[in-house]
């Protein structure tokens, strides 16, 4: 959802590739040749091969400069850099964790042979241990745990957004291209948004976008 509404916001043109990942189409040798922790997205641009969605959209703003989705100040720019790297690190912990747990938990079961299949490719050890894990089910504890990181980003995403339109300011930023889909993920989840009030006017603000409409909504209507 990051790259395509990026993608979208540069009017640039691109390739999609999709790999459904309910179907397990993203564990294979092939793909594991190209992104070595087996998650989407990758992006491929002229023989460049870049993984983790915030490096994509980054390398996506820096060669394609126009419209800038970055800030100007040196302060701004910093903070637009922590949103994007505290989405990542609370991927698994936080995001994965609860939606796993709220939408998904007895669903996950893996055969014998996908767990083997899956430790043979899989390095990465957070990863790892998060499939072990969904397979088997989260516990209430680890769903509360994950629960209370999100609360913490959005209560300090709240208390921004009260005062400004953007997570980093006044100019829509590669930061709020980071956190829409977390929100559009954990609404379908069932997260509690209601509890703030500026963060849904702010993803109702991005709602309203075209790069949105395009990038999220016609791939995926409802989550
Ligand atoms: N930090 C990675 C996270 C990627 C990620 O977890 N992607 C999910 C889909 S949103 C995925 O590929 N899940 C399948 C799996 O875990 O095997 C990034 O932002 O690129």
């Amino acid at each position: 959802m990051r790259v395509r509404i990026t993608l979208e916001e540069k009017n640039l043109p691109w390739t999609s590739h999709h790999l459904d990942i309910t179907k397990k189409e993203n564990i294979t040798p092939e793909y594991f040749g190209i992104n070595p922790t087996g998650v989407v997205p990758t992006l491929v641009d002229d023989g460049v091969v870049i993984i983790e969605s915030d490096d994509i959209i980054d390398y996506i703003d820096q060669k394609f400069p126009e419209p800038p989705l970055r800030p100007e100040s040196e302060e701004e720019l910093e903070n637009m850099y922590w949103w994007m790297r505290s989405a990542i690190d609370i991927h698994v912990k936080g995001v994965k964790t609860y939606i796993y747990y709220h939408k998904m938990q007895g669903k996950m079961k893996h055969s014998e042979e996908e767990r083997r299949n899956y430790e043979k490719l899989q390095k990465n050890k957070e990863l790892l241990n998060f499939h072990k894990n969904s397979s088997e089910g989260f516990t209430p504890e680890e769903a509360k745990i994950a629960e209370k990181i999100l609360d913490d980003f959005f209560e300090k995403a709240d208390s921004i957004l009260e005062k400004h339109q953007w997570l980093v300011g006044e100019k829509f930023t590669l930061a709020d291209i980071t956190w829409v889909p977390v929100h559009f993920t954990l609404a379908g989840a069932g997260y509690d948004f209601s509890r703030y009030p500026a963060v849904e006017a702010w993803a109702n603000r991005i709602a309203e976008r075209k790069s949105f409409k395009k990038g999220v909504l016609e791939w995926c209507p409802v989550f």
